[in-house]
């Protein structure tokens, strides 16, 4: 595949496909959705939609590219035996992870409201990561299957900018990936740390990664012009 170039910040990126992947951060029915984690702590979770059509967009421009398509869930087994219990205990007793509410029991693995949205709803062959904590790297084998494909940079959208989108990147940027996060793919409850998240990212020159909006990066891969075959 081609390299890619676009606008980005601190500044514009060119980028190999064969060496990228889209990770998908935990846009799941229990933080986007009312009735789940998001909203059991206080959310307006109607904040986070506004990310859902230009993830979809991009979502579908990287599945057209063949790209790496990765999703993240965050959540626990249903004996809550991952769970922390510090992370457990916060909160009201009656909407904390393992309550059970509107859509299931609130983060735990298998339930309704852990599921995928389902307007970005993976296909049957992209890897679906299922995360205890805010990191996608923490206690799971994304790494593995990173290094596996020899894929050097991420393309890093979902919800929440500062909490599982912010850590991860911290992660990754400190494991070697070079980050791309798309601004307008990623949600907040607060707009204020979703503004606070992405600065953080590309301040100091990119010190922990790059924010490019999404237009850019579909414009640049909607340009790419496949030679034409050999007729016979
Ligand atoms: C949170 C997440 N916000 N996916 N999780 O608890 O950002």
């Amino acid at each position: 595949m081609p390299n890619v170039t676009f606008e980005a910040e601190p500044a514009p990126l060119s980028v190999d496909l064969d060496r990228a992947a889209l990770v998908i951060i935990d846009m799941q029915r229990d933080f986007l959705e009312p009735g789940g984690f998001g909203e059991a702590l206080g959310n307006d979770v109607s904040r986070l939609q506004a990310a859902v059509g230009p993830l979809k967009q991009v979502l579908a421009a990287a599945r057209q590219q063949g790209m790496l398509v990765i999703h993240t869930r965050e959540g626990h087994r249903p004996d809550l035996s991952d769970a922390p219990p510090h992370k457990v205990e916060r909160g009201d007793p009656s909407t904390r992870i393992g309550a059970i509410g509107p859509m299931g029991r609130i983060l735990v693995r298998g339930e309704p409201g852990h599921d995928i949205i389902s307007e970005l709803y993976p296909l049957a062959d992209e890897p679906v990561i299922d995360k205890p904590g805010k990191g996608a790297f923490y206690q799971t084998d994304l790494e593995l299957m990173l290094r596996n494909r020899g894929i050097d940079t991420l393309f890093v959208c979902g919800v929440t900018t500062e909490v599982c989108v912010n850590t991860t990147v911290r992660e990754a940027n400190d494991r070697g990936f070079r980050c791309i996060v798309l601004s307008d793919c990623c949600g907040s409850y607060f707009p204020e740390f979703h503004a606070a998240g992405l600065a953080m990212i590309k301040a100091q020159g990119g010190i922990f990664g790059s924010v490019a909006a999404s237009k850019p990066v579909l414009n640049s891969l909607a340009s790419i012009r496949y030679p034409a075959r050999a007729a016979g």
